[in-house]
């Protein structure tokens, strides 16, 4: 009896893009048009990326949708309303599926795919990559476009295993929704997702108990929906605003005020930090005086001034303790939107547990006990724990450069990249959003994409123009990058903090700030390299 052997499917590409959100689908659109046949591989089930994961409830942007799309096609500005000035989720996911669409770009997405291998072959000059659908794709160059806040942190508890209830996480949140009516909740995280998720059910659930390990610095969502004059008002900013958006600090709309604080008179302080307030954005944090994150002495006064503003919304003063931040400055740690989330605990249904105080001991078969031997009975428990950002999803796929060097030691040694768009001895390897670059964590993410992205496109067109084989960063201008990155890294107080910006949210993380801060600058810096020739980058 003979056995036949099975051929795993293989497929020859010029590029292959991993990840299918708003960095994915505009790349596979760039070098399509460049006439490369490049693929998109996503494990999702749908295009969307972000948008396609985190659907819990309540998930929408912090960022005003109109500057949270494409500006890269005057089309797609044209032809799409944005419904409110904060997209929920459904909206976003359903405008990356009309991008989809509109640009024809399903055919080269293959979805239910999951990268898990990505291997330099030093003699073709071309990728290896390997998925968990027993394919393999050869490609001579690969894109990763999986996001900066892909991989979970989901940590599990003595007991778990015991727990008779559900436990989920906010971005894998089921598609088909999770009923929370008549149900006893716990959230456990009060970051950006565990506020939205806590101030969305709390009027709908039996019981909410919130297990809170440090207080965040929320800022009030002014929200409203767009009447049909609105939204066509909001067509004619477009203009300008793409000229704008690039030029900014974190790419909204908002540039920063050029005088020092201390210039400024003590009445038209307080007038500012109301109107930043009033705005319901995160002017306040990233569009008002650089020194808010840059002085103490400043972002003393600025904290205290949100502080009170917490404390005034809490009737019961423990409470308002337990809530209001205390042990770190205002905006070093990523500040939400919020709307409702500290009237919130108002309610008499919902109960604040403060786990720095009394830490999480295990989870029992009926609910969560704390070390003070307090019950919980629960019968849903939420992980809002965030993610190992920046570096989480790429170096879960076994990435071999030359000589078979892994990205993931690498990184766990000292975490490194060139101006973020390549990592030395990793030839042909592009990265978009990633560590070292404001796209990691200090940017409106659809901004900051779209110009990795079009630096990727054309850094590749060079390439084939001149019949290149490979690029890859000289060790010299790896090094200083990283230099110059953690010389302006140190000028903010955000650095000195141990936050998911600097690492500290996964034990063992090399502790460097993972954001570059200043999108302006970042864009300056790539802009020159590029004009003379992607000097610092090796062409062979
Ligand atoms: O995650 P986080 P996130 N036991 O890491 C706690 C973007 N985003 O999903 O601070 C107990 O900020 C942790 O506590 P602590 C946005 O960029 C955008 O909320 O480490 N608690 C913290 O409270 C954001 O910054 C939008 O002490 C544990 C929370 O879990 C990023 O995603 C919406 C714990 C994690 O907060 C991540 O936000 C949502 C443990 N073992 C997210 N582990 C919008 O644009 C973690 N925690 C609206």
């Amino acid at each position: 009896m003979s056995v036949q052997a099975v051929q795993s499917p293989q497929h020859n590409v010029d590029a292959v893009i991993i990840g299918a959100g708003f960095a994915g689908l505009y790349q596979l659109y760039l070098l399509r048009k460049q006439g490369l046949n490049a693929q998109v591989l996503d494990f999702a089930s749908g295009v969307g990326g972000t948008w396609y994961w985190n659907r819990y409830p309540g998930a929408r942007t912090d960022s005003p949708s109109d500057v949270y799309q494409y500006f890269f096609s005057d089309e797609l500005l044209a032809e799409w309303d944005w419904s409110e000035r904060y997209t929920p989720q459904a909206e976003t996911e359903r405008y990356l599926n009309w991008v989809a669409d509109k640009l024809a770009l399903r055919p080269n997405i293959t979805l239910n795919t999951r990268v898990t291998s990505a291997h330099w072959d030093e003699a073709a000059r071309r990728w290896t990559l390997q998925t968990d659908t027993g394919e393999t794709w050869s490609a001579k160059f690969v894109v990763s476009c999986l996001g900066p806040l892909t991989a979970l942190v989901a940590p599990t508890f003595p007991g778990q295993d015991s727990f008779k209830g559900r436990i989920l996480h906010t971005a894998r949140w089921p598609k088909e929704g999770v009923p929370l009516e008549g149900k006893r909740v716990g959230v456990i995280g009060t970051g950006a997702t565990g506020i939205q998720v806590v101030q969305t059910i709390a009027p709908q659930v039996k019981e909410l108990t919130v297990f809170q390990r440090t207080a965040n610095y929320a800022i009030p969502i002014r929200n409203p929906r767009y009447s049909d004059a609105e939204k066509r008002a909001i067509h004619d900013t477009y203009p300008a605003l793409k000229k704008k958006i690039w030029n900014t600090f974190v790419g909204f709309q908002w540039e920063l005020d050029p005088r020092n604080w201390a210039d400024v008179s003590k009445e038209e302080r307080n007038a500012l930090l109301e109107t930043y307030w009033a705005d319901g954005s995160l002017r306040m944090w990233v569009g008002g005086f650089r020194e808010f994150l840059s002085d103490p002495a400043v972002n003393a006064e600025v904290s205290e001034f949100v502080r009170n503003k917490i404390r005034a919304r809490i009737h019961d003063p423990e409470t308002a303790r337990k809530l209001t931040p205390s042990t770190y400055p205002f905006g070093t740690h990523r500040v939400p939107l919020e709307n409702g989330y500290f009237d919130a605990f108002n309610r008499p249904n919902v109960h604040l547990v403060d786990i720095k105080a009394d830490p999480i001991q295990e989870l029992t078969p009926t609910g969560l006990k704390t070390q003070s031997g307090a019950e919980y009975p629960l019968d849903v428990l939420i992980l809002a724990t965030g993610f190992d950002a920046g570096t989480g999803a790429i170096t879960q796929i076994d990435i071999r450069g030359r000589g078979g060097r892994s990205l993931k030691e690498l990184w766990s040694r000292d975490l490194r990249t060139a101006m973020g768009m390549q990592v030395h001895g990793f030839p042909n390897l592009f990265l978009t959003s990633s560590p070292l670059t404001p796209g990691a964590a200090f940017c409106n993410a659809p901004i900051c994409i779209q110009h990795d992205v079009e630096w990727i496109a054309d850094c590749i067109a060079r390439l084939e123009q001149r019949g290149a084989k490979t690029i890859e960063p000289t060790a010299q201008f790896e090094e200083a990058w990283v230099k110059h990155h953690d010389e302006v890294a140190s000028t903010t107080l955000i650095s000195k903090e141990k936050s998911w910006y600097t690492g500290a949210n996964i034990e063992g993380k090399t502790s460097r700030l993972i954001g570059y801060p200043g999108v302006d600058e970042f864009r300056k810096a790539c802009d020159a390299v590029k004009a003379k020739d992607y000097e610092g980058f090796e062409i062979a």
